[in-house]
Parts: C-alpha cells; structure tokens; sequence
C-alpha cells in the first residue's frame, strides 16, 4: 500500500485522559499543516460503531473472552478498509483514539487471551500496518479509576475489578517497554497543561523527524 499519511494512536487505561487530550494532539497536527482524519476504536465506522454498542453495553453475562476479542478485530477490519487506509493513501494523518495495543492491554494481559493468537489475528487484518506513533497516557490505577468515576456511569469495561486494570496497565507498559521507538509514554498524572507539554514536545519531535526524512 503507499502510504503518504501517518498513522498516530493514542492509548491509556481507565480516566487517563484520552479524550481530553485528543482534541489538544489534533490542534497541534493542523497547527503544523498536517490534513487529520481524526477517528476511534472501537468504532469509527456506521457497522464499527455498531459492534461497539454490542462490546460495551452493559448486559448480563458480558460475553466470552475471544468474542470480545473477535469483534474487536471485526470492527478493526472494517474501520481499516474503509477508512483508515483510504485516508493514509490520500495523504491524510490519522489520528485514532486506540487500537490495536488496546487489544493486547485489554484482552491478552487483561483477559488473559494469549498474545500469539492476538499477533495472528493483527497480521490477518492489518498486514503490515502498524502505527507510526503512539502516546501511552500512563497514570496509577487508583488516580485514573477516581478520575473516571467522577466523570460517568461506568460501561462494561469500566465496571471491572482494580486487579483487570492493574493488569492493562502492566499490558500496555510492557508494550512501551518493547518499542520505544513507536511507543511513548507520557506521564498522566499531573495537571492537564502539564500533561499537554509533554505531549507537545513528543509530537513536535514526532513532526520534525518525519520532516527531515
Ligand atoms: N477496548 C478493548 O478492550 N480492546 C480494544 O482493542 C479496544 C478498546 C480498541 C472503550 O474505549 C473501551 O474499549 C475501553 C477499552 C476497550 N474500555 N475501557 N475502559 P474508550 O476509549 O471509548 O473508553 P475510555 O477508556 O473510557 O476513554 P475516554 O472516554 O477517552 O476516557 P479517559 O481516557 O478516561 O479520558 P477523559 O474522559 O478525558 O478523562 C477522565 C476524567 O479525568 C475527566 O473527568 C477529565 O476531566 C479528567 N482528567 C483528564 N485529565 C486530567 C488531569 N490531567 N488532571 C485531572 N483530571 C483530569
């Protein structure tokens, strides 16, 4: 596939701030020029938006861990096809609010899912294409789950046990650990401006290398 656009993630356990730093990354982006299609996961499609009522509602039983798993996909293949990758061919920087890395923090070290199984499943619907940047908005389980509880009634994810979110956490830093290079973490636990300028200085860095190649 050419690919002229980038493709940057953000990712970050319960009350991390996702949202209220998306918004800040993607000013930053069409500061700098960049044309962004700014997106979600999972979601970001009529029918992914669909599967992501199905993944979060709250319903008796949940469901079993490789649905959950096989939807993510499910949605992830249609949200790559019909948009993600159309947008990076035109050009355009994506900007999603998770993906795959979720998979791995949520349902391999959350749920247990064995992660060779999630390798396969990313390597059938992604082929070769992985994110070009990712911020991992980092923060202690107990800060993020108050932060997140004074915000909203809790989803299906929301409502699980600390040991669950202990576990995605974990997930995810280990990921950060094993691509430094794609992965950087950003310390969510302070005030938001100080957040935001840590995040500035990433996508600026971000912004200046890909420039220069
Ligand atoms: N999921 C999965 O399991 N596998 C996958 O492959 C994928 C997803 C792709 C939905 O995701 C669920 O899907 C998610 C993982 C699963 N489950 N969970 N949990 P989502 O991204 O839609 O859901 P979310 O995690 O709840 O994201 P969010 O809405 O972006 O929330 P947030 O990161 O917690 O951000 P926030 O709403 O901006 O912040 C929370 C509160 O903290 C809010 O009141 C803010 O005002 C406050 N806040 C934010 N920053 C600060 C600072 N710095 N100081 C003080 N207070 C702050």
């Amino acid at each position: 596939m050419s690919r002229r656009g980038r493709f940057i993630t953000v990712e970050g356990g319960e009350g991390a701030g996702k949202s209220s730093n998306l918004a800040y990354i993607r000013q930053l982006l069409e500061e700098a020029g960049k044309p962004v299609l700014f997106t979600r996961e999972p979601g970001g499609t009529p029918l992914g938006e669909e599967i992501r009522e199905l993944l979060l509602g709250h319903r008796d039983g949940g469901m079993a861990a490789d649905t959950e798993l096989l939807l993510m996909f499910a949605a992830r293949a249609e949200h790559l096809a019909r948009k993600i990758v159309p947008a990076l061919a035109a050009g355009d920087w994506v900007l999603c609010d998770r993906f795959t890395d979720a998979t791995y923090a949520y349902q391999g070290a959350g749920r247990g899912i064995d992660m060779a199984r999630i390798r396969t499943l990313e390597q059938f619907v992604q082929g070769d294409l992985r994110p070009d940047l990712t911020l991992l908005l980092d923060l202690p389980v107990e800060i993020g789950l108050r932060r997140a509880g004074a915000r909203s009634a809790p989803d299906r994810f929301e409502a699980e046990r600390t040991g669950f979110f202990e576990a995605v956490r974990n997930g995810y830093l280990a990921i950060a650990r094993a691509e430094p290079e794609r992965v950087k973490v950003v310390d969510a636990s302070p005030s938001l401006p100080e957040v935001q300028a840590q995040i500035r200085e990433v996508i600026e860095a971000f912004i200046a290398q890909e420039e220069g190649n």
